[in-house]
């Protein structure tokens, strides 16, 4: 048995963001080490459409990374998500973010699920809450491995100014 530790990023803007939000942590059924709490956060990536509700969850359990997609993805679909716009209005979103395996980082360009996931680094609404619920996170990133206190601080003000903490999930 190999224990592997992932972080996780959920968005939700269309329906009960919440629930949705929450059917996730449920469906980890005791596998959630820390869940941050529910950020709104204004839309990344230029789609006019309404504020996000956002969660950085970090979970351990007996799974590869790919066992941890196949599980981001049954919880999209358990949320009827439907694959429209890119960047657009959904469900609920549900990405690998990193997955360490033996206290390192799982480095892979495979298109299917690239890790680190390749826009984590200039996301405040995935680095913002993870920070909450691990002020020592770091990330691999093509330059190196950065404390993620370093990459939010190296954000422009724009994007985190969007990113507002809310209550627990
Ligand atoms: N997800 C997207 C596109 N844009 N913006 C925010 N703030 N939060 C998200 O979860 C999000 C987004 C598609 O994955
Ligand atoms: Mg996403
Ligand atoms: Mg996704």
């Amino acid at each position: 048995m190999t224990v592997t530790r992932a972080v996780l990023s959920a968005g939700s803007n269309i329906g009960d963001s919440r629930g949705h939000l929450r059917s996730v942590v449920e469906a980890l059924d005791g596998q959630a080490v820390a869940v941050s709490d529910v950020y709104t956060t204004a839309p990344w990536g230029g789609v006019d459409q309404d504020d996000f509700a956002n969660v950085t969850i970090i979970a351990e359990a007996d799974r590869t990374p790919e066992q941890w997609l196949e599980f981001c993805r049954e919880r999209e679909t358990a949320a009827d998500r439907v694959r429209e716009v890119r960047w657009g209005p959904r469900t609920l979103d549900v990405d690998v973010v990193t997955v360490d395996v033996d206290g390192e980082p799982v480095v892979s360009g495979d298109p299917d699920l690239t890790l680190p996931h390749p826009r984590a680094a200039q996301r405040a609404f995935v680095l913002v809450p993870w920070l909450q619920i691990d002020p020592d996170a770091r990330l691999w990133t093509a330059d190196g491995v950065r404390p993620v206190a370093e990459l939010v601080a190296a954000l422009p003000a724009s994007e985190t100014a969007g990113v507002h903490r809310g209550d627990p999930l």
